[in-house]
């Protein structure tokens, strides 16, 4: 076990230096950079279903997905204008330092040491997540107090182990890390036994599970051992890119919360509310001040829905994920959803 976490930490350790000396010649000029392109590229996570993955014509879908295709609205007026990288965990910090790609949205938590010392800025919080753990319900499990002796499987990279010893170790409860570079063989080695426990966020958890042959077979645990905000990141030392990957996420929330939708936007355009006039471009010129058309935020909700629409198509209860929207719910509702204002 201990030679898994030494592997584990090094990796760590080797990423935190890259950041030190890869200054990306990019790291002001983003917008840019993507004009010229003509295409945001946007890493994303490879296979996790309701998050990204690729359907049976082998195009993108899912919830981080969409949060690409809504800043290639807000930049372009259109949502197809963007290539989506797959990105396994232990490299997605370098495919955005390195400038293999222009944002990450790929349910990534947003920590003190990735903020710090990994070159990178976090844009606000799109699903408030906890690390969970699932088991086959063969094992007879109730609680995570009952893992001991356990082998966990775990993925590097992440802050799933850290996690795992916080949690555990106060409370003398010993397991064994499995660790899998690549995330096919850490569900399959799930899914056949060779792990007792697999572990990251819930969502994950719900994805992973959604990918099972027998979905039935496996249970969540109730314990949530962890905090994972999972953010959209860019590369610090943006602020303009920065700016506009944060205000096209707050957008899609505050058009959720001033009831603006896919189908009624163009009846919004009429609305009496000045801030509804400024998001939507009608007055004002929030656009300009971003470099963009003023038209930004229109194009992102019209195209994608606003914030309660996506996750409702990719993650809601009619989905395979079935989730409820709990602390994903908007402020106003009892969640810890919220945007700044649109003045
Ligand atoms: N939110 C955590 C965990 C991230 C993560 O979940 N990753 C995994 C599972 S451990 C993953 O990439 N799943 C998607 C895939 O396999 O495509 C982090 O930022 O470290």
């Amino acid at each position: 076990m201990s030679k898994f976490i030494t592997k584990v930490v090094a990796f760590g350790l080797a990423a935190a230096a890259f950041s030190v000396f890869a200054a990306p010649a990019s790291a002001q000029a983003t917008l840019e950079a993507v004009r010229k392109r003509g295409k945001v590229l946007c890493g994303v996570s490879p296979t996790a279903p309701g998050f990204s993955y690729a359907d049976d014509k082998g195009v993108r879908q899912g919830f981080d997905v969409d949060v690409c295709r809504a800043v290639s609205s807000a930049v372009f007026g259109a949502p197809d204008k963007v290539d989506f990288v797959p990105l396994n965990t232990n490299v997605r910090f370098q495919g955005l330092q390195s400038g293999e790609v222009d944002l990450l949205s790929r349910q990534t938590t947003a920590t003190f040491s990735r903020d710090t010392s990994l070159g990178l800025d976090f844009a606000p919080v799109v699903f408030y997540d906890g690390q969970g753990l699932m088991v086959s319900t063969k094992l007879g499990v109730k609680s995570a107090s009952e893992l001991s002796q356990s082998a966990v499987c775990i993925l590097p990279g992440t802050t799933t182990l850290q996690n795992l010893e916080d949690y555990f170790k106060p409370r003398n409860i010993k397991y064994e890390a499995v660790v899998f570079e690549n995330p096919d063989e850490w569900r399959n080695a799930f899914f056949s036994g060779r792990c007792d426990v697999i572990t990251t966020d819930r969502s994950d958890l719900a994805s992973v599970r959604a990918i099972a042959n027998d979905p039935k077979q496996y249970v969540i645990l109730p314990e949530t051992i962890s905090k994972e905000p999972l953010a959209p990141v860019v590369r610090q030392n943006d602020s303009n890119w920065r700016d506009i990957v944060s205000w096209t996420v707050n957008a899609l929330i505050a058009a959720e919360e001033y009831g603006i939708t896919k189908g009624n936007i163009d009846e919004q355009l009429n609305s009496k509310d000045p801030e509804v006039q400024r998001l939507l471009g009608v007055n004002g010129d929030l656009g300009k001040m971003l470099s963009l058309d003023n038209k930004w935020a229109y194009n992102a909700i019209k195209q994608l829905g606003n914030y309660g629409e996506l996750f409702e198509r990719h993650l809601g209860e009619k989905t395979p994920l079935g989730l409820t929207r709990g602390p994903n719910q908007l402020w106003n509702k009892g969640g810890l959803i919220y945007s700044p204002p649109f003045r």
